[in-house]
């Protein structure tokens, strides 16, 4: 099934020069984008992204990091993307993450983890809107996408 998902490029990622080594990942694996802007995160809004975590320990710590530096937004679609992307990531704790995952090739920590992505469809519609206009998610073709279904 066609999905879209919400990913963000957290400040580590950014700082280190990956945007590039992550978008090559996503549109070589035949995700399309459809959404792509840059931002420094207030912590309003960083609070509203993360709101299902307020309250933890690492709560404020997050926070913190997440508004540190520029991040990068982007909607990607394609065929079960959602899910797709989250493996494409991988584990959370960047130690724990698979080789061959974004953490797992570039992280060694778990809270600087370099990129976000949407657990479900819920949380994409959300996270979506959250950063974007639905007039800037952007309809074209992909050369051939039926070779990517
Ligand atoms: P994911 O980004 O893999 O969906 P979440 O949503 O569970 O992970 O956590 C959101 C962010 O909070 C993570 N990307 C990570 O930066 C941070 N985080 C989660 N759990 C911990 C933890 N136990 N200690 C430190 N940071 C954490």
């Amino acid at each position: 099934m066609i999905e879209r998902t919400f990913v963000m490029i957290k400040p580590d990622g950014v700082g280190r020069g990956l945007v590039g080594e992550c978008i090559r990942r996503f549109e070589r694996r035949g995700l399309k984008l459809i959404g792509l802007k840059m931002q420094r995160l207030t912590e309003s809004k960083a609070a509203l992204h993360y709101k299902e975590h307020a309250g933890k320990a690492f709560y404020d710590a997050l926070i913190a990091f997440i508004t540190s530096g520029p991040t990068v937004q982007m909607v990607w679609e394609g065929n079960d993307a959602i899910k797709q992307v989250r493996e494409m990531n991988g584990a959370t704790n960047c130690l724990e993450a698979a080789v061959g995952t974004i953490r797992g090739d570039f992280g060694l920590s778990h809270q600087k983890n370099l990129i976000h992505a949407s657990d479900g469809p819920e949380t994409a519609v959300r996270e979506i809107a959250l950063y974007f206009d639905e007039s800037e998610l952007v309809d074209y073709e992909l050369l051939c996408p039926e070779w990517l279904q």
